[in-house]
Protein backbone atom coordinates (compact mmCIF):
# COMPACT_ATOMS: atom_id res chain seq x y z
CA UNK A 1 0.00 0.00 0.00
CA UNK A 2 1.33 3.32 -1.15
CA UNK A 3 1.59 6.13 1.79
CA UNK A 4 -1.03 8.46 2.42
CA UNK A 5 -0.56 11.43 -0.28
CA UNK A 6 -0.87 13.57 3.39
CA UNK A 7 -0.12 14.19 6.74
CA UNK A 8 -3.75 15.82 7.23
CA UNK A 9 -6.66 16.85 5.26
CA UNK A 10 -9.11 19.31 6.48
CA UNK A 11 -12.09 18.08 3.95
CA UNK A 12 -15.25 19.55 2.97
CA UNK A 13 -15.05 22.72 4.69
CA UNK A 14 -15.33 26.26 3.01
CA UNK A 15 -12.02 28.05 2.76
CA UNK A 16 -11.82 31.83 2.82
CA UNK A 17 -8.54 33.75 1.85
CA UNK A 18 -8.40 37.68 2.09
CA UNK A 19 -10.07 37.27 -2.02
CA UNK A 20 -11.27 34.56 -2.50
CA UNK A 21 -14.70 32.11 -0.78
CA UNK A 22 -15.17 28.45 -1.79
CA UNK A 23 -15.20 25.15 -1.10
CA UNK A 24 -12.76 23.02 -0.89
CA UNK A 25 -10.12 20.21 0.94
CA UNK A 26 -6.77 21.43 2.19
CA UNK A 27 -4.05 18.55 2.22
CA UNK A 28 -0.99 19.31 4.79
CA UNK A 29 2.31 18.11 4.43
CA UNK A 30 5.05 18.68 7.47
CA UNK A 31 4.26 22.22 8.43
CA UNK A 32 2.84 23.36 5.00
CA UNK A 33 -0.32 23.16 3.00
CA UNK A 34 0.22 20.85 0.20
CA UNK A 35 -3.20 21.33 -2.21
CA UNK A 36 -6.21 23.15 -2.03
CA UNK A 37 -8.43 21.42 -4.05
CA UNK A 38 -12.11 19.04 -4.22
CA UNK A 39 -12.23 15.54 -3.64
CA UNK A 40 -8.02 15.46 -2.52
CA UNK A 41 -6.86 11.63 -1.77
CA UNK A 42 -6.64 10.49 1.32
CA UNK A 43 -4.06 11.85 4.31
CA UNK A 44 -2.91 9.95 7.17
CA UNK A 45 -5.49 12.02 9.70
CA UNK A 46 -8.17 13.63 8.27
CA UNK A 47 -10.44 16.85 9.66
CA UNK A 48 -13.84 16.61 8.88
CA UNK A 49 -15.27 20.57 8.09
CA UNK A 50 -18.59 20.38 6.88
CA UNK A 51 -20.38 23.27 7.74
CA UNK A 52 -17.75 24.66 8.77
CA UNK A 53 -15.51 28.10 7.89
CA UNK A 54 -11.41 27.16 6.98
CA UNK A 55 -8.99 30.28 7.40
CA UNK A 56 -5.71 31.37 8.48
CA UNK A 57 -5.23 31.53 11.58
CA UNK A 58 -4.97 35.34 12.89
CA UNK A 59 -1.75 37.43 12.88
CA UNK A 60 -1.84 39.91 15.79
CA UNK A 61 0.59 42.62 15.51
CA UNK A 62 0.56 44.30 18.36
CA UNK A 63 0.39 42.76 22.19
CA UNK A 64 2.36 43.30 25.04
CA UNK A 65 3.33 40.44 26.50
CA UNK A 66 5.28 39.79 29.98
CA UNK A 67 6.21 43.15 29.94
CA UNK A 68 7.04 45.92 32.46
CA UNK A 69 5.14 48.91 31.92
CA UNK A 70 7.31 52.33 32.34
CA UNK A 71 5.81 52.75 35.97
CA UNK A 72 7.26 49.46 36.97
CA UNK A 73 3.83 47.20 36.65
CA UNK A 74 4.49 43.60 34.87
CA UNK A 75 1.85 42.58 32.64
CA UNK A 76 -0.45 40.18 34.14
CA UNK A 77 0.45 37.91 31.76
CA UNK A 78 3.46 34.82 30.61
CA UNK A 79 4.41 34.49 27.50
CA UNK A 80 2.69 30.84 28.15
CA UNK A 81 -0.81 32.25 29.39
CA UNK A 82 -0.59 34.71 26.60
CA UNK A 83 -0.41 32.57 23.62
CA UNK A 84 -2.37 30.29 25.38
CA UNK A 85 -5.33 32.64 25.44
CA UNK A 86 -4.04 33.58 21.69
CA UNK A 87 -4.66 30.48 20.24
CA UNK A 88 -7.66 29.69 21.69
CA UNK A 89 -9.21 32.96 20.03
CA UNK A 90 -8.14 31.32 16.45
CA UNK A 91 -4.36 33.31 16.81
CA UNK A 92 -1.36 31.67 15.19
CA UNK A 93 1.10 34.44 14.75
CA UNK A 94 2.02 37.91 17.46
CA UNK A 95 4.01 40.12 17.25
CA UNK A 96 4.80 41.73 20.78
CA UNK A 97 6.84 43.97 22.15
CA UNK A 98 10.72 44.29 23.69
CA UNK A 99 10.48 47.01 25.43
CA UNK A 100 13.47 49.15 26.41
CA UNK A 101 13.49 51.77 29.92
CA UNK A 102 15.47 54.66 29.66
CA UNK A 103 19.28 53.42 31.16
CA UNK A 104 18.85 50.03 29.82
CA UNK A 105 20.54 48.48 26.52
CA UNK A 106 19.08 47.93 23.79
CA UNK A 107 20.44 44.45 22.32
CA UNK A 108 20.13 42.90 26.06
CA UNK A 109 16.22 44.00 26.70
CA UNK A 110 15.50 42.40 23.13
CA UNK A 111 17.32 38.83 24.56
CA UNK A 112 15.76 39.20 27.73
CA UNK A 113 12.29 39.32 25.75
CA UNK A 114 13.64 36.52 23.18
CA UNK A 115 14.50 33.97 26.05
CA UNK A 116 11.02 34.72 27.83
CA UNK A 117 9.20 33.93 24.45
CA UNK A 118 11.22 31.04 23.51
CA UNK A 119 10.31 29.20 26.62
CA UNK A 120 6.87 30.11 26.89
CA UNK A 121 5.46 30.85 23.67
CA UNK A 122 2.49 28.66 21.65
CA UNK A 123 2.51 30.57 18.82
CA UNK A 124 4.68 31.87 16.25
CA UNK A 125 6.25 35.42 17.41
CA UNK A 126 7.79 38.53 16.57
CA UNK A 127 9.15 41.52 17.95
CA UNK A 128 8.54 45.16 17.37
CA UNK A 129 11.56 47.09 19.28
CA UNK A 130 10.64 49.87 21.86
CA UNK A 131 12.72 52.77 21.67
CA UNK A 132 12.87 54.82 24.83
CA UNK A 133 16.53 55.64 25.30
CA UNK A 134 18.04 56.36 21.88
CA UNK A 135 21.62 57.19 22.47
CA UNK A 136 24.45 56.87 20.30
CA UNK A 137 25.29 53.21 20.97
CA UNK A 138 21.46 52.40 20.66
CA UNK A 139 21.13 53.74 17.42
CA UNK A 140 24.43 53.38 15.62
CA UNK A 141 25.44 49.75 17.17
CA UNK A 142 22.26 47.97 18.65
CA UNK A 143 19.88 49.15 16.61
CA UNK A 144 21.72 48.15 12.99
CA UNK A 145 22.46 44.83 14.65
CA UNK A 146 19.32 43.77 15.44
CA UNK A 147 17.25 45.15 12.29
CA UNK A 148 20.17 43.64 10.40
CA UNK A 149 19.38 40.17 12.72
CA UNK A 150 15.57 39.38 12.03
CA UNK A 151 14.08 42.31 14.03
CA UNK A 152 12.06 44.06 11.54
CA UNK A 153 10.03 47.05 13.24
CA UNK A 154 10.96 49.83 16.31
CA UNK A 155 7.82 51.49 18.35
CA UNK A 156 8.09 55.06 19.28
CA UNK A 157 5.96 56.82 21.87
CA UNK A 158 5.48 60.01 21.57
CA UNK A 159 3.56 60.62 25.01
CA UNK A 160 4.17 58.62 28.56
CA UNK A 161 6.52 60.24 31.12
CA UNK A 162 9.70 57.65 31.00
CA UNK A 163 8.95 56.34 27.62
CA UNK A 164 8.34 59.34 25.32
CA UNK A 165 10.79 60.47 22.12
CA UNK A 166 11.10 64.07 21.59
CA UNK A 167 10.25 65.03 17.92
CA UNK A 168 13.98 65.62 17.81
CA UNK A 169 14.28 61.66 18.56
CA UNK A 170 11.51 60.55 16.56
CA UNK A 171 13.29 62.28 13.61
CA UNK A 172 16.81 60.37 14.54
CA UNK A 173 14.90 56.93 15.13
CA UNK A 174 13.35 57.21 11.72
CA UNK A 175 16.95 58.06 10.33
CA UNK A 176 18.07 54.71 12.00
CA UNK A 177 15.47 52.81 11.16
CA UNK A 178 14.88 53.89 7.46
CA UNK A 179 19.45 52.58 7.49
CA UNK A 180 18.18 49.30 8.76
CA UNK A 181 14.98 49.00 6.47
CA UNK A 182 13.27 48.67 9.55
CA UNK A 183 9.17 50.09 10.08
CA UNK A 184 8.37 52.45 12.82
CA UNK A 185 5.39 52.21 14.96
CA UNK A 186 4.24 55.14 16.85
CA UNK A 187 1.99 55.90 19.76
CA UNK A 188 0.78 58.89 18.64
CA UNK A 189 -1.21 61.07 21.15
CA UNK A 190 -0.20 64.74 21.93
CA UNK A 191 1.66 64.61 25.34
CA UNK A 192 1.34 68.21 26.42
CA UNK A 193 -2.57 68.45 26.15
CA UNK A 194 -2.45 64.86 28.29
CA UNK A 195 0.12 66.06 30.87
CA UNK A 196 -2.07 69.46 31.00
CA UNK A 197 -5.28 68.09 31.42
CA UNK A 198 -4.49 65.55 33.37
CA UNK A 199 -3.14 67.75 36.37
CA UNK A 200 -6.01 70.17 35.91
CA UNK A 201 -8.75 67.07 35.93
CA UNK A 202 -6.53 65.70 39.40
CA UNK A 203 -6.17 69.51 40.60
CA UNK A 204 -10.00 70.19 40.20
CA UNK A 205 -11.14 66.57 42.52
CA UNK A 206 -12.20 64.61 38.88
CA UNK A 207 -10.03 61.43 40.04
CA UNK A 208 -12.50 58.80 39.12
CA UNK A 209 -11.07 56.45 36.05
CA UNK A 210 -14.08 57.96 34.14
CA UNK A 211 -11.44 61.17 33.71
CA UNK A 212 -9.14 58.99 31.92
CA UNK A 213 -11.13 59.53 28.83
CA UNK A 214 -11.40 63.21 29.16
CA UNK A 215 -7.60 63.26 30.05
CA UNK A 216 -6.87 62.81 26.39
CA UNK A 217 -8.66 65.31 24.38
CA UNK A 218 -9.77 63.83 21.27
CA UNK A 219 -7.76 66.85 19.14
CA UNK A 220 -4.40 64.77 21.02
CA UNK A 221 -4.46 62.33 18.38
CA UNK A 222 -5.24 63.89 14.86
CA UNK A 223 -2.20 66.54 16.02
CA UNK A 224 0.06 64.02 17.08
CA UNK A 225 -0.67 62.17 13.78
CA UNK A 226 0.10 65.47 11.45
CA UNK A 227 3.38 65.89 13.03
CA UNK A 228 4.64 62.65 12.80
CA UNK A 229 3.34 62.29 9.12
CA UNK A 230 5.12 65.78 8.68
CA UNK A 231 8.59 64.18 10.69
CA UNK A 232 8.25 61.29 8.17
CA UNK A 233 7.71 62.88 4.94
CA UNK A 234 10.75 65.33 6.38
CA UNK A 235 13.36 62.13 6.26
CA UNK A 236 10.86 59.58 3.86
CA UNK A 237 10.18 56.94 6.44
CA UNK A 238 7.31 54.92 6.82
CA UNK A 239 5.70 54.49 9.66
CA UNK A 240 2.51 52.80 11.17
CA UNK A 241 0.26 55.12 13.14
CA UNK A 242 -0.70 52.48 15.92
CA UNK A 243 -4.20 52.37 17.24
CA UNK A 244 -6.26 55.32 15.63
CA UNK A 245 -9.40 56.07 17.69
CA UNK A 246 -10.94 59.19 16.73
CA UNK A 247 -12.65 60.48 13.74
CA UNK A 248 -9.98 63.35 13.09
CA UNK A 249 -7.34 60.44 13.60
CA UNK A 250 -8.99 58.35 10.53
CA UNK A 251 -9.28 61.80 8.71
CA UNK A 252 -5.54 62.74 8.97
CA UNK A 253 -4.10 59.08 8.14
CA UNK A 254 -6.82 59.43 5.47
CA UNK A 255 -4.93 63.15 4.40
CA UNK A 256 -1.62 61.62 4.75
CA UNK A 257 -2.01 58.28 2.67
CA UNK A 258 -4.60 60.64 0.22
CA UNK A 259 -0.54 62.94 -0.12
CA UNK A 260 1.16 60.00 -1.11
CA UNK A 261 2.85 59.40 1.86
CA UNK A 262 3.46 55.81 2.98
CA UNK A 263 1.17 55.72 6.27
CA UNK A 264 -0.16 52.51 7.96
CA UNK A 265 -2.33 52.62 10.41
CA UNK A 266 -4.56 49.94 12.67
CA UNK A 267 -7.29 50.04 14.85
CA UNK A 268 -8.33 47.64 17.76
CA UNK A 269 -11.67 46.25 19.25
CA UNK A 270 -11.68 48.34 22.29
CA UNK A 271 -12.35 51.52 19.80
CA UNK A 272 -14.46 49.61 17.50
CA UNK A 273 -17.01 48.04 20.00
CA UNK A 274 -16.62 50.32 23.36
CA UNK A 275 -16.76 54.12 24.06
CA UNK A 276 -16.17 56.19 26.84
CA UNK A 277 -19.22 55.30 28.64
CA UNK A 278 -17.80 52.25 29.56
CA UNK A 279 -15.46 53.56 32.02
CA UNK A 280 -18.08 55.57 33.76
CA UNK A 281 -18.91 52.50 36.30
CA UNK A 282 -19.27 53.28 40.56
CA UNK A 283 -16.15 53.00 42.61
CA UNK A 284 -12.92 52.05 40.50
CA UNK A 285 -14.66 49.33 38.49
CA UNK A 286 -14.58 51.89 35.59
CA UNK A 287 -10.31 50.72 35.97
CA UNK A 288 -11.17 47.57 33.93
CA UNK A 289 -11.62 49.86 30.67
CA UNK A 290 -9.05 51.97 30.74
CA UNK A 291 -6.64 52.63 27.74
CA UNK A 292 -4.81 54.54 25.76
CA UNK A 293 -6.10 56.67 24.05
CA UNK A 294 -9.13 55.77 25.59
CA UNK A 295 -12.71 54.23 24.00
CA UNK A 296 -14.38 57.30 22.62
CA UNK A 297 -18.09 57.61 20.90
CA UNK A 298 -20.13 56.00 18.47
CA UNK A 299 -19.76 58.48 16.05
CA UNK A 300 -15.75 57.66 16.33
CA UNK A 301 -16.61 54.16 15.96
CA UNK A 302 -18.85 54.70 12.74
CA UNK A 303 -15.71 56.52 11.56
CA UNK A 304 -13.02 53.92 12.15
CA UNK A 305 -15.34 51.03 10.45
CA UNK A 306 -15.35 53.78 7.15
CA UNK A 307 -11.82 53.90 7.93
CA UNK A 308 -11.43 50.37 7.89
CA UNK A 309 -14.18 49.91 4.64
CA UNK A 310 -12.23 52.61 2.53
CA UNK A 311 -8.52 51.30 3.40
CA UNK A 312 -6.97 53.65 5.69
CA UNK A 313 -6.66 51.52 8.09
CA UNK A 314 -5.53 48.27 6.81
CA UNK A 315 -5.65 46.06 9.97
CA UNK A 316 -7.27 45.49 13.36
CA UNK A 317 -4.84 44.67 16.25
CA UNK A 318 -5.52 43.38 19.81
CA UNK A 319 -2.94 45.83 21.97
CA UNK A 320 -3.48 43.20 24.49
CA UNK A 321 -1.91 44.80 27.43
CA UNK A 322 -3.40 42.74 30.69
CA UNK A 323 -3.38 44.06 34.07
CA UNK A 324 -5.44 41.99 37.06
CA UNK A 325 -7.89 44.33 38.82
CA UNK A 326 -5.97 44.12 42.07
CA UNK A 327 -2.97 45.63 43.65
CA UNK A 328 -0.68 43.28 41.19
CA UNK A 329 -2.30 45.68 38.30
CA UNK A 330 -4.44 48.04 38.01
CA UNK A 331 -4.31 48.84 41.89
CA UNK A 332 -0.91 48.95 42.20
CA UNK A 333 -1.01 52.33 43.70
CA UNK A 334 -3.46 51.20 46.53
CA UNK A 335 -6.59 51.03 47.01
CA UNK A 336 -7.65 54.40 46.21
CA UNK A 337 -5.67 55.58 43.25
CA UNK A 338 -6.70 58.72 41.17
CA UNK A 339 -7.14 57.65 37.22
CA UNK A 340 -3.34 58.68 36.46
CA UNK A 341 -1.84 56.36 38.96
CA UNK A 342 -4.03 52.98 36.78
CA UNK A 343 -2.14 51.13 35.03
CA UNK A 344 -3.55 51.54 31.00
CA UNK A 345 -4.32 48.90 29.05
CA UNK A 346 -7.04 45.94 28.33
CA UNK A 347 -6.88 42.28 28.14
CA UNK A 348 -7.99 41.41 24.09
CA UNK A 349 -5.34 38.67 22.51
CA UNK A 350 -8.44 35.91 23.25
CA UNK A 351 -11.55 37.49 21.27
CA UNK A 352 -10.06 40.19 18.66
CA UNK A 353 -10.87 37.44 15.98
CA UNK A 354 -14.56 36.27 17.84
CA UNK A 355 -15.28 39.90 18.20
CA UNK A 356 -14.44 40.60 14.65
CA UNK A 357 -16.10 37.68 13.23
CA UNK A 358 -19.42 38.54 15.33
CA UNK A 359 -19.78 42.17 13.49
CA UNK A 360 -17.65 41.81 10.38
CA UNK A 361 -19.02 38.34 9.25
CA UNK A 362 -21.67 37.50 11.31
CA UNK A 363 -22.98 40.93 11.66
CA UNK A 364 -22.24 41.74 7.79
CA UNK A 365 -20.36 44.63 7.83
CA UNK A 366 -17.51 44.11 5.67
CA UNK A 367 -17.95 40.13 4.89
CA UNK A 368 -15.49 37.40 4.95
CA UNK A 369 -13.27 38.30 2.97
CA UNK A 370 -12.19 41.39 4.48
CA UNK A 371 -12.38 40.21 8.19
CA UNK A 372 -9.42 37.58 6.93
CA UNK A 373 -7.39 40.60 5.36
CA UNK A 374 -8.48 42.54 8.47
CA UNK A 375 -7.17 40.08 11.34
CA UNK A 376 -4.49 37.96 9.47
CA UNK A 377 -3.63 38.41 5.49
CA UNK A 378 -2.84 42.47 5.71
CA UNK A 379 -0.99 42.22 9.35
CA UNK A 380 1.01 39.45 7.44
CA UNK A 381 1.78 41.60 4.78
CA UNK A 382 2.75 44.85 5.94
CA UNK A 383 5.03 43.00 8.90
CA UNK A 384 6.61 40.83 6.35
CA UNK A 385 5.45 37.20 8.07
CA UNK A 386 6.19 35.08 5.25
CA UNK A 387 4.07 32.12 5.34
CA UNK A 388 1.53 33.69 7.02
CA UNK A 389 -2.05 35.10 7.18
CA UNK A 390 -3.24 33.58 4.13
CA UNK A 391 -4.30 29.80 2.69
CA UNK A 392 -1.87 28.98 -0.22
CA UNK A 393 -0.08 26.75 -1.58
CA UNK A 394 3.51 26.31 0.09
CA UNK A 395 2.56 29.01 3.11
CA UNK A 396 2.19 27.53 6.49
CA UNK A 397 -0.36 25.66 7.63
CA UNK A 398 -1.11 27.94 10.07
CA UNK A 399 -5.60 27.22 10.12
CA UNK A 400 -8.40 28.25 11.89
CA UNK A 401 -11.64 25.95 11.58
CA UNK A 402 -14.78 28.65 12.71
CA UNK A 403 -18.17 27.40 13.45
CA UNK A 404 -19.80 30.02 12.10
CA UNK A 405 -23.55 29.46 13.70
CA UNK A 406 -21.75 28.75 17.39
CA UNK A 407 -23.15 31.31 19.48
CA UNK A 408 -21.33 32.12 23.11
CA UNK A 409 -21.64 34.68 25.38
CA UNK A 410 -18.55 36.29 27.13
CA UNK A 411 -18.04 36.29 30.46
CA UNK A 412 -15.15 36.85 32.94
CA UNK A 413 -14.87 33.26 33.78
CA UNK A 414 -13.74 31.95 30.35
CA UNK A 415 -10.85 34.30 29.25
CA UNK A 416 -7.78 32.53 29.83
CA UNK A 417 -5.17 35.02 30.42
CA UNK A 418 -4.33 36.14 33.62
CA UNK A 419 -6.17 39.24 33.50
CA UNK A 420 -9.18 38.12 34.92
CA UNK A 421 -11.71 40.16 33.49
CA UNK A 422 -13.00 40.80 30.08
CA UNK A 423 -13.67 44.21 29.29
CA UNK A 424 -16.66 42.84 26.65
CA UNK A 425 -18.40 40.41 29.38
CA UNK A 426 -22.02 39.97 28.52
CA UNK A 427 -21.63 40.21 25.02
CA UNK A 428 -22.99 37.35 22.69
CA UNK A 429 -21.32 36.41 19.76
CA UNK A 430 -21.82 34.36 16.57
CA UNK A 431 -18.88 32.49 15.40
CA UNK A 432 -16.36 30.38 16.94
CA UNK A 433 -12.87 28.79 16.37
CA UNK A 434 -13.35 25.38 17.26
CA UNK A 435 -9.77 24.18 16.13
CA UNK A 436 -6.90 25.73 15.60
CA UNK A 437 -3.72 24.62 13.49
CA UNK A 438 0.17 25.53 13.84
CA UNK A 439 2.61 25.08 11.26
CA UNK A 440 -0.03 21.95 10.69
CA UNK A 441 0.04 20.98 14.01
CA UNK A 442 -3.27 20.73 15.89
CA UNK A 443 -3.09 23.28 19.16
CA UNK A 444 -6.51 23.66 19.85
CA UNK A 445 -9.07 21.21 19.95
CA UNK A 446 -12.92 21.13 20.94
CA UNK A 447 -11.68 24.70 23.43
CA UNK A 448 -8.59 22.34 24.47
CA UNK A 449 -4.99 23.78 24.05
CA UNK A 450 -3.15 20.79 23.44
CA UNK A 451 0.44 22.61 22.33
CA UNK A 452 3.02 23.10 25.19
CA UNK A 453 4.83 25.85 25.93
CA UNK A 454 7.70 26.78 23.80
CA UNK A 455 6.05 25.09 20.65
CA UNK A 456 5.89 28.76 19.24
CA UNK A 457 8.63 29.76 17.00
CA UNK A 458 10.67 33.24 16.36
CA UNK A 459 10.01 34.48 13.32
CA UNK A 460 12.67 36.66 11.45
CA UNK A 461 11.75 39.09 9.05
CA UNK A 462 13.32 42.43 7.77
CA UNK A 463 10.96 45.49 7.14
CA UNK A 464 10.74 44.15 3.69
CA UNK A 465 8.19 46.42 1.23
CA UNK A 466 6.18 48.41 4.01
CA UNK A 467 9.19 50.05 5.11
CA UNK A 468 10.85 50.72 1.68
CA UNK A 469 10.96 54.36 1.62
CA UNK A 470 9.33 56.24 -1.27
CA UNK A 471 12.50 57.40 -2.65
CA UNK A 472 11.26 61.53 -1.59
CA UNK A 473 13.48 62.86 0.77
CA UNK A 474 11.64 66.15 2.21
CA UNK A 475 13.63 68.76 0.36
CA UNK A 476 15.09 70.44 3.20
CA UNK A 477 16.64 66.99 4.77
CA UNK A 478 18.33 66.08 1.35
CA UNK A 479 20.60 68.98 2.70
CA UNK A 480 21.72 66.86 5.47
CA UNK A 481 20.52 62.88 4.65
CA UNK A 482 22.10 60.95 1.94
CA UNK A 483 24.72 61.44 -0.73
N1 LIG B 1 -1.87 51.87 25.75
C1 LIG B 1 -0.65 51.70 25.27
O1 LIG B 1 -0.13 52.57 24.62
N2 LIG B 1 -0.02 50.57 25.49
C2 LIG B 1 -0.54 49.54 26.24
C3 LIG B 1 -1.88 49.69 26.69
C4 LIG B 1 -2.51 50.97 26.45
O2 LIG B 1 -3.60 51.21 26.88
ZN1 LIG C 1 0.18 52.54 22.39
ZN1 LIG D 1 0.18 49.01 22.78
Amino acid sequence: MSAPAYDLVIRGGTVATASDVFPADIGIRGERIAAIGEALPAGAHEIGAAGRLVLPGGVDAHAHIEQLSAAGIMNADTWESATGSAALGGTTSVIAFAAQHVGADLAQVVSDYAALAAKGSLVDYAFHLIVSDPTEKCLRTDLPALLGGGHGSVKAFMTYDRLRLEDEQVLDLMVAAKAGGGLVCVHAENHGMIAWMGKRLVEHGHLAPRFHAASHPRGSEAEAFDRLVAMAALVDQPVMIFHVSTREGVAAVRRARGAGHKVYAETCPQYLFLTAADLDKPGLEGAKWMCSPPPRSRDDQEALWQGLALGDLQLVSSDHAPYAFDATGKLSAGPEPSFKQIANGLPGLEWRLPLLFDATVSGGRLGLSRFVELTATAPARIYNLPGKGSVAIGADADLCIWDPDRVVTLTDAAVHDRAGYTPYAGRTLRGWPTVVLRRGEVIVEDGALVAGPGSGRFLPRNGGEAARPTGRLGPEASLVLGP
